[in-house]
């Protein structure tokens, strides 16, 4: 291990003992459509080899990250870029993914429609047995597709979110082709932050390679 390499381990160490950078140690995600190597903290990948789905609406991982403000979700597929037509059998001419975090039980679900340029997105809460529209100005949220779904949403506006917590995804290609689902369980903060050092490590020394 080089000098280099030792001091900015122990920088990071330090940074996670004492709570800075709040939910991670590396760079918050940049929301451009694409995602690179060891750009998200915590990542889920979908079965390889599936045979039901376009590539372009083929989900191959979501990822997770988070800073002191804000939540950051992205889903790669397959081969990018990512339809917003929906598929070759679509009746709607558009795509559709929906995302639901829950704890023991639901808490809130996004519902994500893709129609051409147009990204539109809508938060919900679980509340007493029925889902509601939880509060989600302009704001709070943004949303890039490219190659990737990139998605960042305040954290404030996910409050009641525990952690760890249960993450199920669905690409819907709007037609009759099955809708590609994964799910998976989301570590918390202090955990992502661990995660996201090992990955720096990992990709570090594969660029040393
Ligand atoms: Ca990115
Ligand atoms: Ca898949
Ligand atoms: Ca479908």
């Amino acid at each position: 291990m080089t000098l280099n390499r030792s001091t900015r381990l122990l920088t990071l160490a330090v940074m996670v003992a004492f709570g800075l950078g709040s939910a991670k140690a590396g760079a918050s995600p940049i929301l451009d459509g694409g995602v690179t190597a060891g750009e998200y903290a915590f990542t889920i990948v979908d079965t390889p080899g599936e045979t039901d789905y376009q590539g372009d609406l083929d989900i191959e991982a979501v990822h997770f990250d988070s800073d002191a403000l804000w939540d950051y979700l992205a889903v790669t597929v397959v081969s990018g870029p990512i339809s917003t037509a929906g598929s070759a059998n679509t009746i709607l001419y558009r795509t559709l993914f929906y995302a639901q975090f829950a704890g023991p039980t639901p808490i809130y679900r996004l519902l994500l429609e893709l129609d051409g340029a147009a990204a539109d997105l809508a938060l919900e809460q679980y509340v007493a047995g029925h889902w509601v529209d939880a509060p989600l100005s302009p704001s709070d949220y943004t949303v890039v597709v490219g190659d990737a779904i990139e998605l960042v949403i305040s954290s404030s506006a996910l409050s009641a979110l525990p952690h760890p917590f249960q993450f199920a995804g669905q690409l819907d290609d709007t037609g009759m082709d099955h809708d590609d689902q994964i799910t998976g369980t989301v570590p918390e903060p202090a955990t992502l932050a661990l995660l996201a050092m090992g990955t720096m490590l990992v990709v570090g020394r594969r660029r040393a390679a």
